[in-house]
């Protein structure tokens, strides 16, 4: 009895966190009262133990480029490196870094990719690190759910949805390198 009843409160819990996150419009809002603390007890995933992600989310847009964010959580001894992405979305992904050129911040392809240090965390966010996703085959709307491939350096993969949230910021410019032909300019979205 006692124990049904605890069950019906954490659903009833689980609800409101999961209604509260939806309506929350702004990436950047402090992560929603939640009870769980993020570093409890090694929590095996059968997904992937190693490796998972917090909070992940796709800045909406109607075409062209968009970026994917959110932070990479290493729960093993050694580090994991991330040497490319892939998502239906888009058949072309890179990962992306931001740096200062000039004065102006724009990004880059990260060579190496994405480390996460043993035990550590790596964070993606606007103006920083970032999974980027050019000539997406579709509109990205908010609550979309897009799913992501990423794949390590030693071969494993790891997969994972990210939800797709409305976020104004992140105007860096794109700096060309190498062969890649950028046609197509995020300014309209990003109005
Ligand atoms: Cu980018």
């Amino acid at each position: 009895m006692s124990s049904r009843l605890a069950l019906s409160a954490f659903a009833v819990a689980a609800v409101l966190a999961i209604s509260s996150c939806g309506s929350q419009e702004t990436p950047t809002a402090a992560a929603p009262a939640s009870s769980a603390p993020v570093s409890s007890a090694p929590a095996p995933s059968p997904t992937g133990p190693a490796l998972s992600i917090t909070d992940p989310w796709i800045k909406t847009t109607e075409k062209g480029m968009t970026a994917a964010f959110g932070t990479l959580v290493n729960n093993s001894g050694s580090d994991i490196t991330v040497v490319s992405g892939a998502t239906p979305l888009s058949s072309m992904v890179e990962l992306h870094e931001v740096v200062e050129n000039d004065g102006k911040m724009v990004m880059q392809p990260k060579e190496g990719g994405f480390v996460i240090p043993a035990n550590g965390s790596h964070e993606l966010k606007p103006g920083g690190d970032h999974i980027m996703l050019m000539s997406v085959s579709e509109a990205v709307k908010p609550g979309a759910e897009i799913e992501f491939t990423l794949t390590l350096k030693d071969g494993g993969t790891f997969t994972f949805t990210a939800l797709g949230k409305d976020f104004a910021g992140a105007k860096e410019d794109y700096q060309p390198g190498g062969d890649m032909n950028m046609g197509e300019e995020t300014d309209a979205d990003n109005g």
